[in-house]
C-alpha cells in the first residue's frame, strides 16, 4: 500500500480523502493556496505545503507546484478529488511519467472519455445503450447532415465533443435552424475548448438524470454499485441526489449496471467511475462518463456500505477490489443535500466568516463538511461548504430524517441554501419521487 499520499484538492472532499487515508494508515500531505491555510484537513494532515496564491489557476491547477509538493514530501501518489485536475489527462500522464501514481484511471482512459464522441463510440461497442445520434463528428456535407437530422427527428441537440457537463450544447427544433446552429456551436466550441468538433443527438425533452457508479481494478474485475438519481438541479448544478433512483427495479438496475461493468472490463477501466444516463419512458441513454469520484458518492456509500475512496486508493495501488458483485446489496434509501454558501433566493455566493455552527446528528445522519465556527469561506472557489447525507430504511424515512437534520443545522454569519432544501423536502412532487431535470428550474420560475 502507499506510504504517503498528496491530497490535491480543498474543502470537504480533501477532508473526506484524508479521513480514509488515516483509517488505512497512509500518511497525508495537504496542499493548499494562501487563501486556504485554515482548512480543516490542512490542520489534520501529517504535512502541508502551500502551493500558490488564491486563484486556482496558480495553485490547485498548478501542475509543476503539485509535482514539486509530492517530490519534497516523498509522497508516492496523488488523489485529485473532483473538479480541478481530476479529469485532466495531461496531469495524469505527467504523474505517470514522473513515477507518481495518479489515483484514478490511466491517462489514456481519461482522454478517451474526455472526448464525448470517442466515449460514446466505446460504450456503444460494449452494448451500453446510447441516444440515437450522428455516430461520430458532423462532417462538412450539408445535405448529409440535414438528411441525418431528419431521420433522427426533431428536436435534436448539437454538442461539442470536448464539452460535457452542460457546456457547449444547443437545441434545434426545426430543420430551418440546423445549419446555422451547427456553425454557432462550432465557433463557441473552438473558442471554449480549442476544438470545433461537434456531434448530434436526438433531444430528449423530459428526462431524468440517473447515473451508475462503478469500481474496477487492474486485474480485470469490475462491479457496479447501483444508481443515483441526480435530476434535482439548476443550471447544471446538482443540488439533491439520492440512491436508489425512485422506480428502478432490481432487474432494471442489474441489467444496466451489468452493461456498465462489462464496458469497464472492455476498456481496461481502473478506479471509480460514473456512467451518466438520461432516463425517459423506461429507457436508459448513455451521455457521458465521469472518471473521478463524484460529489454525490456518499449516497451510494450509505446504501451499499462500500467506501468508494478506499477502493480508489486500493485499486490504484494494484490491489484487487475488496467486494464481489454478489456481495453488493442496496439497503434502504439515502439522500444528499449540497449546502452552499449562497442566497437561497438569488443564488448569489455568500462568502464570509461562519460565526456559529451546530451540525445535525442522530441515527442515519452524515455530515461531510470542513466548516467550523470561525471558519472564513473564501470568495475564490465553489460555494459548496458541505453535504448533509441521510440514510433510512425507506425513502419516506430518509425524507423525514433530512427534514429533521435540516432543522437542527445552524450556520450563522453567511447565507446558505438550507431554506431552499427545506422547501424542496416539503414539496409534494419531490416527495412522490421521479421528478425530471427541469422540475427545479420550473418551480423557481426560471
Ligand atoms: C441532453 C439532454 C437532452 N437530450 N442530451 C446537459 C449536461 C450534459 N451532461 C448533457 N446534458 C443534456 N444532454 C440529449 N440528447 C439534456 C441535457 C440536460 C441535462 C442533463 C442532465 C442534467 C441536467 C440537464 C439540464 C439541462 C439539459
Amino acid at each position: 500500500m502507499f506510504n504517503k499520499i498528496v491530497i490535491a484538492n480543498r474543502g470537504e472532499i480533501a477532508l473526506r480523502i484524508l479521513r480514509t487515508c488515516k483509517e488505512m494508515g497512509i500518511k497525508t500531505v495537504a496542499v493548499h493556496s494562501t487563501a486556504d491555510s485554515d482548512l480543516k484537513h490542512v490542520r489534520l494532515a501529517d504535512e502541508s505545503v502551500c502551493i500558490g496564491p488564491a486563484p486556482s489557476i496558480d495553485s490547485y491547477l498548478n501542475i509543476p507546484a503539485l509535482i514539486s509538493a509530492a517530490e519534497v514530501t516523498d509522497a508516492v501518489a496523488i488523489h485529485p478529488g473532483y473538479g480541478f485536475l481530476a479529469e485532466n489527462a495531461d496531469f495524469a500522464e505527467r504523474l505517470e511519467q514522473s513515477g507518481f501514481t495518479f489515483i484514478g484511471p490511466r491517462s489514456e482512459t481519461i482522454r478517451l472519455m474526455g472526448d464525448k464522441v470517442s466515449a460514446i463510440n466505446a460504450m456503444k461497442k460494449s452494448g451500453v445503450p446510447c441516444v440515437p445520434g450522428s455516430d461520430g463528428p458532423l462532417g462538412d456535407n450539408k445535405d448529409d447532415v440535414l438528411r441525418m437530422a431528419k431521420s433522427i427527428g426533431y428536436p435534436v441537440i448539437i454538442k461539442a465533443a470536448a464539452g460535457g457537463g452542460g457546456r457547449g450544447m444547443r437545441v434545434v427544433h426545426s430543420e430551418a435552424n440546423l445549419l446555422n446552429a451547427i456553425e454557432l456551436t462550432k465557433g463557441e466550441a473552438q473558442a471554449a475548448f480549442g476544438s470545433n468538433v461537434v456531434y448530434l443527438e436526438k433531444f430528449l425533452e423530459n428526462p431524468r438524470h440517473i447515473e451508475i457508479q462503478v469500481l474496477a481494478d487492474k486485474h480485470g474485475n469490475a462491479i457496479y454499485l447501483g444508481e443515483r438519481d441526480c435530476s434535482m438541479q439548476r443550471r447544471h448544478q446538482k443540488i439533491i441526489e439520492e440512491a436508489p433512483a425512485p422506480g428502478i427495479s432490481p432487474e432494471v438496475r442489474n441489467k444496466i449496471g451489468g452493461r456498465c461493468a462489462q464496458a469497464c472490463r472492455d476498456i481496461g477501466y481502473v478506479g471509480a467511475g460514473t456512467f451518466e444516463f438520461l432516463y425517459e419512458n423506461g429507457e436508459f441513454y448513455f451521455i457521458e462518463m465521469n472518471t473521478r469520484v463524484q460529489v454525490e458518492h456518499p449516497v451510494t456509500e450509505m446504501v451499499t456500505g462500500v467506501d468508494i475512496v478506499k477502493e480508489q486508493i486500493r485499486v490504484a495501488a494494484g490491489e484487487p477490489l475488496a467486494h464481489k458483485q454478489e456481495d453488493i446489496a442496496i439497503r434502504g434509501h439515502a439522500m444528499e443535500c449540497r449546502i452552499n454558501a449562497e442566497d437561497p433566493k438569488s443564488f448569489m455566493p455568500s462568502p464570509g466568516t461562519i460565526t456559529e455552527f451546530h451540525a445535525p446528528g442522530g441515527l442515519g445522519v452524515r455530515v461531510d463538511s470542513h466548516i467550523y465556527r470561525g471558519y472564513r469561506v473564501p470568495p475564490y472557489y465553489d460555494s459548496m461548504i458541505g453535504k448533509l447525507i441521510v440514510h433510512g430504511e425507506s425513502r419516506e424515512e430518509a425524507i423525514a430524517r433530512m427534514l429533521m437534520a435540516l432543522s437542527e443545522c445552524v450556520i450563522e454569519g453567511i447565507k446558505t441554501n438550507i431554506p431552499l432544501h427545506q422547501e424542496l423536502f416539503n414539496d409534494s412532487a419531490f416527495q412522490m419521487g421521479g421528478t425530471n431535470i427541469h422540475y427545479l428550474e420550473k418551480k423557481l420560475g426560471l
